[in-house]
């Protein structure tokens, strides 16, 4: 007899058994959100078919109005998450504001980011769906340490699903002939160096002059290649796989970053320190910021620990 493929739904409630006050609620969460990442990418394959189907806001053959994949993707999370019963608010990268459930129901504070590298949409280029889970909470704006789990789903060339609650990081991938997620990359672990460096390099005229020395010594190594795809969530995801680096830094148009703590920076740097990596904003771990705001932006370096680290004390020297 084969080996039974193990599913996500059946790892899932494998693993709330390690919880001693697990409720079943968590596993209900996450399922609800395995759910939703089926319908997005089922209609981010078809995104390719827009001048068939119809293009974003006009009709389609059917006589529906065609919506933005983004917008899409977003109010469906919102509304599987706040009907789930497990939710007591969101908040998404979407919205200007967090959203509560109503009657105060629910254990859990999902922030989520519904379609990360959305400008890669038109090119048919990785995007994915980054979720981030906190205990419910008066004070929305947790550090990250406080993060129960945390994910994302990949819609590349196959549609992956990889999150961590606190015991390592799991990898499962859509089996489209069954509909379901099979566990395909387990206990990943990001190797402790790596030969690639990852950042727009376009705005190297904009950088500090530390940051300039820290990429032109990387390059006179010759050791580096350059991988830079655009949508975070499918750089972290080749980071995680093969190691190196992956920066979105402070520029002199953006002195924070472009990236958002709450839906980008915490969860994927949860994840990369649960496969053995390390993250920091250059002189700080991001998971011990306290988010004032929605958009609380932040420069970030993600990767191997070795490469986090060579990164920090480039940043330490005195030129
Ligand atoms: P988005 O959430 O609106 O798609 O923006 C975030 C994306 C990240 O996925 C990616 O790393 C970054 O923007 C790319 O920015 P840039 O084009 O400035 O390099
Ligand atoms: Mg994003």
């Amino acid at each position: 007899m084969p080996d039974k493929p193990v599913t996500l739904t059946e790892f899932i409630i494998e693993e709330e058994r390690h919880f001693k006050q697990a409720t079943g609620s968590f596993t209900l969460l996450l399922t609800q959100i395995e759910n939703a990442a089926k319908i997005i990418a089922s209609h981010v394959k078809k995104s390719g078919l827009v001048d068939i189907l119809g293009s974003a806001g006009k009709t389609n053959t059917s006589g529906e109005q065609v919506q933005k994949l983004d917008v899409f993707a977003n109010e469906l999370l919102v509304s599987t998450l706040l009907e789930s019963g497990q939710v007591y608010a969101i908040m998404s990268e979407e919205l200007d504001e967090p959203v509560f459930s109503k009657k105060n129901r629910g254990h859990y504070v999902v922030c989520f980011d519904p379609l990360d590298g959305s400008s890669n949409i038109d090119s048919n280029v990785s995007i994915g769906t980054i979720f981030s889970i906190y205990h419910k909470n008066p004070d929305l704006f947790q550090p990250g340490i406080k993060q129960v789990a945390a994910g994302y789903i990949l819609y590349g060339s196959s549609v992956m699903f990889v999150y961590s609650c606190g015991r390592g990081v799991n990898g499962f991938t859509l089996d489209p002939s069954i509909g379901s997620f099979l566990l395909s990359h387990p206990k990943i672990k990001i190797p402790e160096k790596g030969d690639t460096y990852s950042i727009n390099e376009a705005y190297f005229h904009l950088f500090d002059q530390k940051l300039q020395q820290y990429i032109t010594d990387l390059k006179e190594k010759k050791e580096y290649k350059l991988r830079y795809i655009g949508s975070m969530v499918a750089d972290i995801h080749r980071t995680l796989l093969t190691g190196g680096i992956f920066l979105n830094p402070a520029n002199k148009k953006s002195p924070e970053g472009k990236l958002r703590l709450l839906f980008e920076v915490n969860p994927l740097s949860f994840i990369v320190n649960q496969a053995g990596g390390s993250a920091t904003t250059g002189y700080l771990d991001p998971l011990i910021i306290k988010p004032t705001q929605l958009i609380h932006r932040t420069p970030i370096a993600i990767g191997s620990r070795q490469e986090v680290k060579n990164y920090i004390l480039s940043l330490q020297r005195s030129l």
